[in-house]
């Protein structure tokens, strides 16, 4: 392991702690990058914000996570991942061939998608968690805009929701895919201690980030069918033990 010399200030941008234990953000993309900082030992500072597109100045998508390495802004989860490869090399993930490292991102892609879709349709288009996502997340607006602006706002995310085919043929079939994904995932982790087998790599990272997202009381249903999966559970166990800091 090379050591980390010379840093830069990192400053992470992003949205405002939960105030949960092991959650450091509502965000499971935020999550994820928390999670790699703290694996690759590198000290940051926090921005926080009321929405994403605060810290449009920086990111012109409007998202969070960025990453300020002093004062380049990067931004997107992945190519975060990549940067805080390049300051703490053989931190994130060990030496790999090149076949597993490429399984490591696209396991990564993987849980940036399909699983954020799951995780997106639980909090914002199941209707069962819709009130406590939106007390989570708007509970500090004022009255009269309360009223409307959520309504919006979960109506532009579940049609984002419709577009990447996640929520298009409605909730059943979308929670019947999600208990498959599940056993699915369930069956791929059993016996093994990292996603990829003996070597922690993003891919831990990544699944982590979304799958341990659905484990806050904004999802009950979602969060209970993830813990009926022992095997899953023990490792984000484990990786949010190792992680955490
Ligand atoms: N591909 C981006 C996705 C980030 C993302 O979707 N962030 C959400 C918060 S969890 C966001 O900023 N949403 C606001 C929006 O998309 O307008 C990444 O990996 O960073």
């Amino acid at each position: 392991m090379s050591t980390v010399r010379s840093l830069p200030i990192l400053t992470l941008c992003e949205l405002a702690d939960p105030g949960l234990p092991h959650v450091e953000s509502y965000s499971p993309f935020c999550l994820k990058i928390h999670r790699a900082l703290k694996l690759a030992q590198l000290p940051y500072e926090r921005r926080l914000a009321d929405r994403p597109d605060a810290h449009k100045r920086l990111n012109p998508l409007g998202q969070v996570p960025v990453l300020l390495v002093a004062d380049e802004a990067v931004f997107d989860s992945t190519a975060i991942l990549h940067r805080i490869e390049q300051l703490a090399p053989g931190r994130l993930q060990p030496e790999l061939t090149a076949r597993q490292r490429a399984d490591a991102w696209l396991w990564e892609e993987f849980a940036d998608t399909t699983l954020n879709g799951f995780l997106v349709a639980a909090r914002w288009a199941d209707d069962r968690n819709w009130p406590l996502t939106r007390e989570a997340y708007f509970s500090g607006m004022p009255i009269p805009v309360k009223a409307l602006i959520p309504r919006l706002i979960r109506r532009r995310v579940v049609g984002g929701l419709h577009a990447r085919d996640v929520w298009r043929a409605g909730g059943e079939v979308c929670w019947q895919r999600f208990l498959t994904v599940l056993d699915d995932l369930e069956a791929h982790i059993a016996g093994q201690r990292y996603w990829l087998g003996d070597v922690r790599t993003v891919a831990d990272l990544a699944v982590f980030g979304q799958l341990h997202s659905l484990r806050t009381p904004l999802t009950p249903w979602q969060g209970a069918e993830l813990a009926k999966r022992r095997e899953l559970t023990a490792w984000l166990d484990r990786i949010d033990a190792e992680t955490v800091g």
